[in-house]
């Protein structure tokens, strides 16, 4: 078939499926982009071409920030349990650049994304083109190198005859759960509208299949062994037990061993929050709960976790434990010196279930019994706490986090909060009460402001059926707001929660504990001082949700946001609830987050900032 480079790339990704547990699906669901000179001639015309024919095969929304648009391909990518994704086209230059934030939040949180960026020319003839680089060194480098160590693959199709064998990399990246995230293919924008004669058989439908890797015999022996030895031990789950829906496998293995689950971020919801064994998030945004359980476990079981330094609070958590990591990839089976199950999460709990206990006799092996039901007893104490933290009268933000967790719990359908960064992560962490695996959605791999509303845009394209209620800071919001008006362009809706706290709280309070005096942390006028020490901004966010296309409701207090709530869940269009909580905190943190601290100043509460760090870091381990 003659094509161009350009419509030879939409028209295969338009034919490939992803396939698990005999379900196949669409690996790329469709494209998001921004035209310049840099595609718009190459992969938007294809785009054009193919739409004019009888069938869309791929596809186009627009967009408006590169960075986002990744950050919609990341949501719908994880909210699918990484079976499909989006790829993204960019012009050459600054569109290209914008995508380097969302791919690295793709690599860090092992998510796929097909990032196809234009470039320079090729052939070079009409260099410099408009936004390149020129590198006096060395002619090949251009901007798009920014994405290679962000890249889980990248390649660039200088030639047309390159593409073939790139897609079929690229593919397996994606499909891959050991190597997958960000994949990007920069594509010269002469070659992008260069024909080529391609072969027939680069067009045939094809089926990736999403494997489920086993564990090897004798490492299996080694996780049995270091499992039938200890009497404390506590699994930490993580994002892979989602990624492989091990949910069920989990709760069983759990169940029979009578072992307490810890969550991390991406692994909260795996066990329901009022099961007996679910001591809930673990870490320095973790429950007293878990928290004291990984003080006092002899083994850690992690599942599917990297090992962030907010799950190991800094390498202070976890006292004198061994480690033992299921991990289907062996670079994360292999941290803190722990026994390697590389495996896929379901099948490695399925296995060590069969293979647990048959060694020691016919009863099958269970953690020491004081031990589980000591679990239970510190669960249900932090029930309580949840329970106090989430029951003023007044409208802090632990009060509404509690009300928008009951109008999730309660919908028919399901419902999904997404959020990313600010104060809300810890207080959602430690407080909210997950019913379903799928519910809780916060992005703490890369933990970037604006990723809340592009996000949950993508969490809301994959799962049409539920509620999608994106938790969002003011900081957050006027960093990235703008694709409410891609979601009301795409009759998209979202229910967007808006927390104007008139800046950066969790920064500020962060600040003040090193001595650093909240500078530049809450969102004032330069007075007269010179100080950013005036009125407050006069920034009005709801006006401005208003003006991208949302319905928009303040709150006022606790009924207030309840009755928006509502509101806000029975309308069809994306309707942004504006609320300002009263300062109120949650639950303090349980353990300890390294931020070093200046280890000279002339400021008194740097000072003793300093001696309160140079404390903690005498906890800290290697975990050799
Ligand atoms: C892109 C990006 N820049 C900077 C940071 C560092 N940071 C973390 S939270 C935060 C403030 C967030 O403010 P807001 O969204 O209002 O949430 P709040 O802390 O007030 O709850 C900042 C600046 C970040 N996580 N991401
Ligand atoms: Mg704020």
């Amino acid at each position: 078939m003659r094509l161009t480079t350009a419509q030879a790339l939409v028209c295969f990704l338009s034919r490939q499926w992803s396939e698990r547990d005999g379900v196949e699906r669409r690996l790329i669901e469709g494209c998001f982009g921004i035209f310049g000179h840099g595609n718009v001639a190459g992969v938007g015309q294809a785009l054009a071409e193919q739409g004019a024919g009888t069938r869309s095969a791929l596809p186009y929304y627009p967009a408006r920030n590169e960075q986002a648009m990744v950050h919609t391909a990341v949501g719908y990518a994880r909210a699918a349990n990484r079976l499909s994704t989006f790829a993204c086209t960019t012009s050459i230059g600054p569109g290209a650049t914008n995508m380097v934030t969302g791919a690295a939040l793709a690599t860090i949180n092992r998510i796929p994304v097909l990032l196809l960026p234009g470039d320079v020319f090729a052939t070079r003839a009409a260099g410099p083109v408009l936004q390149e680089l020129e590198d006096p060194r060395c002619y090949d480098v251009t901007v798009n190198d920014t994405l290679r160590p962000v890249s889980r693959f990248f390649d660039r199709i200088n030639r047309p005859e390159q593409l073939p064998s790139a897609l079929l990399a690229a593919m397996r990246v994606l499909i891959d759960p050991a190597e997958t995230g960000a994949v990007t293919l920069a594509l010269p924008q002469d070659v992008q509208a260069e024909a080529y004669d391609w072969p027939d058989e680069l067009f045939r439908e094809r089926v990736w299949h999403v494997p489920r890797p086993v564990p090897e015999p004798a490492a299996l022996a080694r996780a049995v062994r270091a499992i039938e030895s200890a009497e404390r031990p506590l699994i930490v789950a993580g994002g892979g037990v989602r990624y492989s829906e091990a949910w069920e496998e989990l709760r069983c293995f759990a169940e029979r061993h009578g072992i307490p689950v810890g969550e991390t971020q991406a692994g909260k919801g795996a066990l329901p929050h009022d099961h007996p064994l679910a001591v809930g998030a673990i870490g320095h945004t973790g429950t007293e709960a878990a928290d004291t359980l990984a003080r006092e476990a002899d083994l850690v079981i992690g599942v599917g976790t990297r090992y962030s330094d907010f799950t190991t609070a800094s390498r202070t958590l976890f006292g004198g434990a061994r480690f033992l990591n299921v991990n289907v990839t062996a670079f994360d089976a292999a941290k803190n010196a722990g026994e390697m199950l590389v495996a896929d999460a379901r099948e490695a709990l399925l296995a060590l279930d069969a293979a647990v206990g048959r060694t020691v006799g016919a009863a099958a092996w269970r953690a020491d019994p004081e031990w589980s039901a000591r679990a239970a007893r510190l669960a249900d104490g932090w029930r309580a706490e949840i329970g106090r933290a989430v029951g003023g009268d007044e409208l802090t933000q632990p009060v509404l986090l509690g009300i928008v967790n009951d109008v999730v719990n309660d919908l028919p359908e399901g419902g999904v909060v997404v959020n990313a960064a600010g104060s809300m992560p810890g207080d959602l962490h430690k407080l909210w009460r997950a019913a379903d695996p799928e519910q809780y959605h916060v992005e703490y791999g890369y933990s970037c402001m604006g990723y809340e509303i592009a996000g949950g845009l993508g969490v809301k394209l994959a799962r049409p059926e539920r509620e999608v209620v994106v938790l969002v800071g003011d900081g957050s919001y006027l960093m990235m707001a703008q694709e409410i008006a891609t979601a009301v362009q795409e009759g998209v809706k979202l229910v967007v929660v808006l927390v104007d706290n008139h800046g950066f709280a969790s920064i500020g309070d962060l600040s003040e504990s090193v001595g650093a005096r909240r500078l530049g942390t809450a969102h004032r006028l330069r007075g007269k001082s010179g100080e950013l020490d005036g009125d407050r901004l006069p920034v009005d966010l709801a006006a401005n949700a208003a003006s991208l296309g949302a319905d928009v409701l303040t709150a006022r207090d606790s009924e207030g946001l309840r009755a928006a709530l509502a509101h806000a869940v029975a309308a069809r269009t994306t309707t942004v609830v504006y609320v300002e909580p009263v300062p109120g905190e949650g639950p303090g943190a349980q353990a300890w987050w390294d931020v070093p601290v200046a280890e000279v100043s002339t400021l008194p509460e740097a000072r003793a900032a300093r001696e309160r760090y140079d404390e903690h870091k005498r906890d800290q381990r290697l975990y050799l």
